[in-house]
């Protein structure tokens, strides 16, 4: 999404200020000094590559689920090796992107002996995007697949009623010497942090992204949010890769569903808790030695549809971080003095 969309009035910070910023703010919202790093790392990640529903933004979410809610700000993830091939990190009730960045070690070195593993997050609250997780995970050579449940707010197809969570799906696929191949969307229409952001602005959304509390279509952000339901993408397609992400990133890790999450926060309005599941493959093992021609392969699948002017995803968000990494990033001054209002001086 565009961002000037969102943006009439914006500074500019340097990333190093966004990370700076996201840190001194969960700090004094009580969050231990590794959380905060690893929570400011994925925030600071979304600002730099212009995602804005899961940047700077997620500062608002992420300190009223610390003031709201049971979140734990300090506990340290218990990492337990299940099989060869399986590692389960338990969050304890804390945010997730600890729990990442200490286990997908463990699912990287076990990915290369075993060809395939996974890696089983459970009992985490979860605010960000899933390709940070995944860019982890192809810059070590590996194809990957994340994917989570939220809170219960988008109607099954053929359904009026908030049953299935905007569940995000991610996959990465390694280029050597390129930028990986990486798609990461909600299942919904959209992410509910870009219906928000559309609220907060005052602007209307477009057809197909929600239902009003009546079941019927509307373009009001609010009326989808306060009441309303989401919609899946892609109708009953989209539909059904969502309830496959409810059913193996919930009761096939021992953790809950979207309307469990949604139950369990008996309306904090806090971020979501249940678990996530990453799949990690390694072509120099399924590929049964990865020769050069199964790389090439892949990129003239690439390369046909670069030839039509289409783009493959991530081409937006790797262009965006090039931009950041060179000018810093451009932020709405509202979010911004709605965030320095947070701080104690
Ligand atoms: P989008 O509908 O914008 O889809 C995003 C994906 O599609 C990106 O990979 C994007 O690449 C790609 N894409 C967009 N347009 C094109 C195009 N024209 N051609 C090719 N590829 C394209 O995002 P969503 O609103 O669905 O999701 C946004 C984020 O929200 C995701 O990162 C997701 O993980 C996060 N989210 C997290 C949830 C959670 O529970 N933690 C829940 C729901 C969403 P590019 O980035 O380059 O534009
Ligand atoms: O934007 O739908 C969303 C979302 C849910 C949890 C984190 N982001």
């Amino acid at each position: 999404s565009g961002k000037n969309q969102y943006m009439a009035d914006t500074i500019r910070l340097t990333l190093d200020e966004v990370f700076g910023l996201s840190v001194r703010v969960l700090r004094e919202h009580g969050m231990s000094m590794a959380h905060a790093q690893a929570v400011a790392r994925v925030i600071t990640a979304g600002e730099r590559d212009e995602c804005y529903s899961h940047g700077i933004y997620r500062l608002l979410i992420t300190t009223h689920t610390l003031r709201s809610s049971g979140i734990s700000r300090d506990a340290l993830p218990v990492i337990r090796d299940r099989t060869p091939a399986v590692v389960g990190v338990d969050a304890q009730f804390a945010y997730s992107p600890l729990s990442f960045e200490m286990g997908s070690k463990v699912l990287i070195e076990k990915a290369r002996k075993t060809g395939i593993a996974a890696m089983v997050i459970n009992n985490c609250y979860h605010f960000s995007a899933l390709w940070p997780e995944i860019e982890v995970l192809t810059a070590s050579g590996l194809a990957a697949i994340a994917m989570n449940p939220s809170h219960a707010g988008v109607a099954p197809a053929g359904g009026t009623q908030a049953v299935l969570g905007t569940n995000p799906i991610a996959f990465g696929w390694p280029r050597p010497g390129k930028d990986p191949y990486v798609f990461d969307f909600a299942t919904s229409a959209v992410a509910r942090g870009e219906i928000e952001l559309h609220s907060r602005a005052g602007r209307s959304i477009p057809h197909g992204w929600g239902i009003d509390a009546r079941g019927q279509p509307t373009n009001h952000a609010d009326a989808v949010l306060n009441g309303g339901a989401m919609l899946a993408f892609g109708g009953h397609k989209g539909s059904a890769l969502s309830t496959m992400i409810e059913l193996l990133a919930g009761p096939l890790i021992g953790d809950l569903t979207s309307l469990d999450s949604l139950k369990y926060d008996d309306g904090r309005g806090a971020s979501p808790c249940h678990g996530e599941i990453i799949i990690a493959m390694d072509p120099l093992i399924l590929g049964q030695g990865h020769y050069a021609e199964d790389d090439a392969r892949a990129e003239r699948l690439f390369d046909e549809f670069l030839g039509q002017g289409a783009r493959l995803p991530s081409q937006r968000r790797y262009a965006a971080r090039k931009r950041s990494l060179s000018d810093g990033v451009q932020v709405s001054r509202t979010l911004h003095e709605e965030i320095m209002g947070m701080l104690s001086g």
